[in-house]
């Protein structure tokens, strides 16, 4: 587990330096980038955009599809004022694993291809002088490692990954890389609970800190004004007449967080903004600040043109415009963590987020389903690995994001296999293993595919809420059989409301595979028609049950996936295409959800 993940800020003790940009890049299939010293820096590399998957920019496929090391390179310039301060590299991901060294000096390693990491450099940098990163990278899947999948070798020698997943296996610095200098005595973490009492709200808090100076915190309104404080490193911030966080309606304040005897030069101060909510499961209802909510949205990818996976701030302001004006409220991180500023940009729009692990591919009929294998997944000699790698990954999920007002909840898999007998004591691990790392206790959940119903999955009693990804009228029932499709989903709601379901229900994925601009009249599979017919045909059957608590429609956009003969181009169940223009399903969601109310 990471030490501290608290997001960069710069102020008087704090310098936040962004190494975004052109690198060096390199391949390295026959592994000769440690013996050729590779690790001290390269010029004789391409160059390659930071952050960005490299795999679009090249135009020959060997190198769109590599699968191994690869590595990239640049220099720095660390100043003489930075000596005696602690000195790190962030990096926001890097896909799936690395190695970092800086002058020809190894710092560390890190795997997981979603999640924040730090380096310290302090002892590795030249100051007032140029330094050089170097980073080694793999993108290689294995069932050792979240996400799921192989790596094959094919008989030309070049090898391949065949993902358990349905997303393309973009790759390289796909986040940005920051140069932090932090005060040597700092803040290492905080966390915040909220009680709501009335008009008024209670914040309590802990600081982390790695010293023993004393530490102040006060919360200041959306105007600057300060409406609380306290001392010492856990405490109660009494704020008069709060303003809420609501969804869609969201108010931040300022935490600000001071270490040191005197106020005014601290030995150091960290800056965050909260928002004042409680998230609370009651029954089938879905409560934030006591009131029943009504989830509307998508399932949702880090994924546009050119850059692949790489978070774009342009893209993301698009899409948040997108989900404004089309009446949505809400998404699922399906199946990774994003980028840090998407929860940012979430908690100022009042978007409500459940925060997903890339335990995905935890099910070998999903690697059936694309040319894998037919057995248990959740037997075989990579468990042991794959869980300490899937708790690692949700205990730092969970420490990057607790703070955020936007999660809403955490989801621990995407599609296991649940009907499985050995998936059980791995889901009983996980879950204990999970329970205390929230201090906001948030509900925690997962998907269940098609194949886990109430009759057959067996881990039915672990989450908090249930996600269900359903594909009637796509994957079976399409076209004409439709009204069947229908009827068998009918069926399916009603077995959970015999068997008296006593948690919320949320639709996680449903949708149709759409070529944007192909009609036909009357419909068939893969016209725009077609796509809203299916969606109509879900809506009827999620407005007569009232144990559905939210429907979050598959995807939001278009978006890249192995090539197959599944997929044409990408999976196109997007509501708007990879360019994000809208498909005409987008139109019957704009006027089905700018009516729906909050709490439906
Ligand atoms: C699913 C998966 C998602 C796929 C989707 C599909 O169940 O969770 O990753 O993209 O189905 O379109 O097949």
């Amino acid at each position: 587990m990471e030490t501290s993940l608290l997001y960069p800020v710069t102020n008087d003790q704090r310098t936040d330096q962004k190494l975004d940009g052109l690198w060096q890049f390199k391949f390295d299939e026959t592994k000769q980038g440690v013996k050729d010293g590779w690790e001290t820096g390269f010029h004789d590399g391409v160059s390659m955009p930071v952050p960005a998957s490299f795999n679009d920019f090249f135009t020959d496929k060997e190198s769109r599809e590599y699968t191994g090391d690869f590595w990239y390179s640049r220099k720095f310039f660390v100043p003489s004022a930075a000596k005696g301060k602690a000195l790190f590299l962030r990096f926001d991901a890097v896909t799936h694993r690395a190695t970092i060294f800086v002058n020809g000096k190894e710092i560390r390693s890190h795997e997981g291809g979603f999640l924040p990491f730090t380096a310290d450099i302090s002892s590795a940098v030249h100051y007032g002088a140029e330094n050089t990163v170097v980073v080694k990278g793999n993108n290689e899947l294995s069932r050792e490692a979240l996400p799921a999948g192989d790596t094959i070798t094919l008989r030309n020698g070049k090898k391949m990954v065949r993902p358990f997943f349905d997303f393309y296996n973009y790759s390289g610095l796909n986040r940005s890389v920051h140069l932090l200098t932090l005060p040597q005595e700092r803040v290492l973490d905080y966390t915040t609970t909220f009680e709501l009492n009335g008009q008024d709200a209670t914040v309590n808090y802990t600081v982390t800190t790695n010293g023993d100076a004393p530490v102040t915190v006060s919360l200041a309104d959306a105007d600057g004004q300060v409406v609380a404080t306290a001392q010492g490193k856990e405490g109660a911030l009494q704020v008069k007449n709060a303003h809420l966080w609501q969804v869609r309606n969201a108010y931040l304040y300022t935490l600000t967080i001071q270490v040191g005897d005197d106020a005014q030069t601290p030995v150091d101060t960290y800056t965050d903004r909260i928002g004042i909510r409680t998230i609370k499961i009651s029954g089938t209802n879905i409560l934030v600040n006591d009131k029943p909510i009504y989830l509307k949205g998508f399932g949702r990818h880090e994924d546009s043109p050119f850059a692949g996976r790489a978070f774009d701030l342009n893209v993301e302001k698009k899409d948040f415009a997108l989900m404004k004006w089309i009446g949505a409220n809400s998404f699922r991180t399906s199946h990774y963590p994003y980028d840090e500023q998407v929860y940012k940009i979430a908690d100022e729009e009042g978007f409500l987020l459940t925060d997903e692990v890339p335990a995905v591919g935890f099910k070998m009929a999903a690697a059936a389903f694309l040319g894998g294998l037919n057995q248990s997944f959740f037997k075989g000699p990579w468990l042991k690995k794959l869980h300490e790698r899937h708790i690692d990954q949700i205990r730092d999920l969970i420490k990057r994001d607790k703070n955020h007002p936007s999660v809403l909840a955490w989801s621990l898999f995407n599609e296991p296999d649940t009907i499985d007998e050995n998936a059980v004591p791995y889901f009983k691990q996980i879950f204990d293993e999970s329970k205390d790392l929230d201090p906001q206790s948030r509900p925690r959940t997962f998907t269940l595919s098609e194949d886990d119903t109430i009759e057959t999955s067996k881990v039915l009693d672990f989450p908090d809420f249930y996600m269900l990804n359903r594909y009637p009228g796509w994957y079976h029932f399409g076209g004409y059989q439709i009204s069947d499709g229908e009827a068998g989903l009918r069926d399916e709601m009603d077995k959970w409301q015999k068997a008296g379901v006593t948690k919320p229900v949320v639709f996680t994925e449903f949708g149709a595979d759409t070529e944007a601009g192909l009609h036909k009249l009357p419909s068939v599979m893969w016209t725009e028609e077609y796509q809203v017919e299916v969606l109509k045909m879900f809506s009827r059957v999620f407005d007569d049950y009232d144990f559905i608590k939210g429907e979050q429609v598959w995807n939001l956009a278009d978006f890249q996936t192995v090539e197959g003969n599944m997929r044409v181009n990408g999976n196109k169940k997007g509501i708007f295409t990879r360019d994000r223009q809208p498909k005409e399903a987008a139109f019957f969601y704009h006027d089905r959800w700018n009516k729906l109310p909050l709490d439906y």
